[in-house]
């Protein structure tokens, strides 16, 4: 059986390496540096809690600098993380492996597709949901589905079995671009107003016209993308996310409140300069980048 190695044992790479080892798949965990290594050691593995039941499991963990060869890596990390991150084990990449990409945005995913070509890069847009409560302590916090697909190649791997053997909802896209790009639109919409406005997702009902013309906005570029799909009802859908997630904070404003570096650069920043290239001019978006941008800074927090 192949090994999956999971790169980044944060929120959903604990996820998807908890439920893959409790169905008995083999799994190993490449830690950042010989301190995580130790400390994950020290805790005796991974806990994974899901409907009031915890569980640990002694998953095997490495380092990078380990030497076995990777057929199959599952890519958790952050997007501004992710390249630098397979980078650290390009040298035990297997001719043609598979690299999982779990990042949400885009642009992160191309530049690993670009840079190593020998492998097969399968995109992943998650809705799942989990949170870390305390090193290698995760909480599998919201049931969500797994879109996976490679926009090189059509054809599902053969080892989506596994995913239904660890339960892990998915299900192939031959479009998953379209995916992404449409969720990607969704967070453009929402994200960087409830930071703007320090705000929870249901306040931006406050701040409909504003919302709609980020909607129409983003419907012209993912057009001039070739996504008209993605484009379609997509105000609609930002509103009835608003609606379905009043009472949540977004993933933004959660970054931004802790303190954290968001992943901007892969969101807004992404749809900005994908309008720029194209020549489109899109003044809602343009303005909202530069005072996230101005926020961001002010906070001390970087902006790519
Ligand atoms: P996270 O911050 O919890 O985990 C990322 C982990 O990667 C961290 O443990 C970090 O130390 C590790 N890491 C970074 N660089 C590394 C390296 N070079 N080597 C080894 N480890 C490295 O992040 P997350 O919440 O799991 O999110 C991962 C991606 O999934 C993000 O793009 C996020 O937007 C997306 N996503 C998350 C959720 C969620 O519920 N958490 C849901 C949908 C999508
Ligand atoms: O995905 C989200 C996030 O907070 O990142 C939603 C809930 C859709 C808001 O954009």
């Amino acid at each position: 059986m192949t090994t999956w190695h999971v790169l980044g044992a944060g929120s959903l790479g604990s996820l998807w390496a908890a439920r893959l080892a409790r169905a008995g798949a083999p799994v190993r965990l490449i830690l950042r540096n010989p301190e995580r290594l130790a400390a994950y050691q020290a805790a005796g593995g991974l806990r994974l809690s899901e409907g009031g039941e915890a569980q640990r499991l002694a998953i095997p963990a490495e380092l990078a600098a380990a030497t076995t060869p990777i057929t199959r890596l599952l890519v958790a990390c952050k997007a501004y993380d992710a390249e630098a991150a397979v980078a650290s084990v390009a040298a035990r990449l297997a001719p043609r492996c598979d690299i999982l990409l779990l990042q949400n945005g885009l642009g992160s995913q191309q530049a690993v597709a670009r840079r190593w070509p020998q492998a097969r890069c399968i995109f992943v847009s998650s809705t799942e949901g989990a949170y870390r409560q305390g090193d290698f302590d995760v909480v599998f916090a919201g049931q969500g589905q797994n879109w996976l697909g490679d926009p090189q190649d059509p054809t599902p791997p053969d080892w989506l079995a596994t995913l239904s053997a660890a339960g892990i909802a998915h299900q192939w896209s031959e479009d998953i671009l379209a995916r992404l790009w449409r969720k990607l639109a969704l967070n453009c919409a929402i994200n960087p107003l409830t930071v703007l406005y320090d705000c929870r997702n249901g306040a931006l009902l406050a701040h409909r016209a504003q919302v709609l013309a980020l909607c129409d906005e983003l419907a012209v570029l993912l057009r001039a993308c070739g996504q008209p799909e993605a484009a379609t009802g997509l105000a609609d859908e930002v509103l009835r996310v608003i609606e379905a997630t009043a009472a949540n904070y977004s993933s933004m404003h959660q970054d931004v409140a802790r303190g954290q570096r968001t992943e901007i650069a892969y969101l807004l920043g992404h749809a900005c300069a994908s309008a720029a290239r194209l020549g489109l001019q899109l003044p809602a978006l343009a303005a909202v980048q530069q005072r996230l941008h101005a926020e961001l800074l002010r906070r001390g927090l970087p902006v790519d």
